[in-house]
């Protein structure tokens, strides 16, 4: 099945986007990879509500109608208020919003192309467009589409509208650089409970392509003060991380090693014979497995081979886990992807391992927050997504904490940092919940615990939490 990528870039998606409020695109058809056919069209566009039409032509102009309407082939013609033609130009700040002409019909419903009157896409299945201005519509040519009729592509989105925007966020957050501030100092004075414990162990596990190699990336960018990309990031078919990785964040170039340690691993794939093993994920979590140790989906390490380390201290165990998402994936997570979550949770829980959600790519999957980042928890939509993963996985929403990666990004952002270093100090709480623990169950005979004069040792109440609201 063909890869379909919209076409637009993302100066044309946000004015496209200006004209309406908060909702997202949705690609239904593509022209040059479905065909440049009314049939294609139709077979794709019919029966999809809201859409809107992205015409492209040579002379660098985006243009097209939006209807409310369903596209049915009724032969009809079709009243709608709400439609309105448009053109995105190169040159041009703002996009051109062309409304109908009072009493006339929006479109005519036929099955030979959208038909708007004043401008006829895909007519006799060419990749051509009729301009007929003053038939429902008013424009001049020329700023429509530059009188360059031939289409290089032509697309149709379904709009989907994203709920409200919540006046009152969900979550309180300061976007402050104090805040931040106060956030890198809480990690970098953490100490584990435990004494014999140096770094808090935070795994990364998740879905190929949810963000988990950027998002240790993004931290260590913060604390770098610089993008960075030790980890290797990116998209294919199957998971780009292929090996057990543990990584160590440093404050600033050279500077100290942080009292945490995230380990990346290969991404989950629904089949069982494919992606991250279980029998290795259990591995990982007693702390059996090497750096660098490259996972095979033949079959998981076996105790004498190479990579596995046989003795183990409390150091080398997992003490929190974060399941990385895909906001906007959560939607299509499969029952098979949902029963490999399932088995997961059930060896971490019984290990008392805590756990933790990140909800990532947030700025991808609502525009709004894509805009300002600030909007997180005022998004309707991204909330709506949290509660649907906390159901799905069976996690407390408290658990569940949406994150922005660096991703395209040459310098550091303020709110970027400040959400991921938010998570970073859950993950943190998190982690002590594991220490305390297993000084309540015994745990290890060599165990020291921190006495109260031992350190100044940042106390629970002291750390960044996020408050629900
Ligand atoms: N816009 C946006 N892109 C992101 C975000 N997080 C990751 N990406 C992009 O998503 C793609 C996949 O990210 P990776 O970090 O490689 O994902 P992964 O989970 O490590 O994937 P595998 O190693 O293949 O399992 C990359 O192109 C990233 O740039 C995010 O929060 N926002
Ligand atoms: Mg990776």
């Amino acid at each position: 099945m063909p890869v379909v990528t919209s076409g637009l870039s993302k100066d044309q998606r946000t004015k496209l986007m200006s004209l309406f409020g908060h909702v997202r695109l949705h690609l239904l058809y593509k022209a040059s990879v479905h065909g440049f056919t009314a049939a294609a069209f139709h077979g794709y566009c019919d029966k999809q509500g809201p859409t809107i039409i992205a015409a492209y032509n040579a002379a660098g102009f985006v243009f097209g109608a939006y209807t409310s309407k369903d596209y049915t082939q009724s032969g009809q013609a079709v009243s709608d208020e709400e439609a309105f033609l448009y053109s995105i130009s190169a040159g041009g700040n703002k996009p051109l919003r062309v409304a109908g002409i009072t009493g006339q019909s929006a479109f005519t419903d036929v099955g030979t192309g959208p038909n708007f009157g004043a401008l006829v896409f895909l007519q006799d299945d060419q990749p051509a467009l009729q301009s007929n201005p003053g038939t429902g519509f008013h424009f001049q040519d020329a700023n429509m589409h530059g009188n360059d009729l031939v289409l290089t592509e032509f697309e149709v989105y379904r709009i989907e509208g994203l709920g409200d925007f919540l006046e009152k966020p969900w979550r309180k957050i300061q976007w402050t650089d104090e805040k931040k501030q106060q956030l890198m100092k809480v990690i970098q004075n953490y100490q584990p409970e435990i004494k014999t414990v140096h770094q808090a162990r935070v795994l990364l596990v998740g879905p190929i392509g949810a963000g988990k190699s950027s998002f240790f990336n993004s931290v260590n960018s913060a604390f770098r003060g610089n993008m960075t990309s030790q980890a290797i990031t990116g998209t294919a078919g199957t998971s780009v991380t292929t090996q057990f990785r543990t990584y160590t964040i440093k404050a600033g170039r050279g500077g100290e090693a942080m009292p945490l340690i995230f380990c990346d691993t290969m991404g989950l794939e629904e089949n069982a014979d494919a992606g991250l093993d279980t029998d290795d994920l259990v591995n990982i979590f007693k702390g059996n497995i090497k750096d660098r140790y490259q996972f095979s989906t033949a079959a998981p390490l076996l105790d004498d081979a190479p990579g596995f380390k046989k003795n183990v201290t409390l150091n080398d165990k997992i003490h929190c886990m974060a399941y990385v998402v895909d906001t906007c994936k959560v939607s299509l997570l499969s029952k098979k992807m949902l029963d490999k979550f399932a088995v997961i949770r059930k060896k971490a829980n019984q290990m008392g391992i805590p756990q933790i959600v990140l909800m990532t790519k947030v700025d991808e999957a609502c525009p709004l927050v894509g805009g300002d980042l600030k909007n997180v928890y005022h998004s309707v939509y991204i909330q709506g997504k949290a509660r649907q993963l906390s159901e799905t996985l069976g996690i407390p929403l408290s658990f569940v904490v949406p994150v922005k990666n660096y991703s395209e990004e040459l310098d550091l952002e303020q709110d970027v940092d400040i959400l991921l270093l938010t998570a970073v100090t859950q993950m943190l709480n998190y982690a002590d919940s594991f220490f305390e623990n297993q000084v309540t169950d015994g745990g290890s005979d060599q165990m020291e615990l921190y006495r109260s004069s031992d350190h100044i040792r940042p106390v629970l109440s002291e750390r960044c939490q996020t408050e629900v609201v």
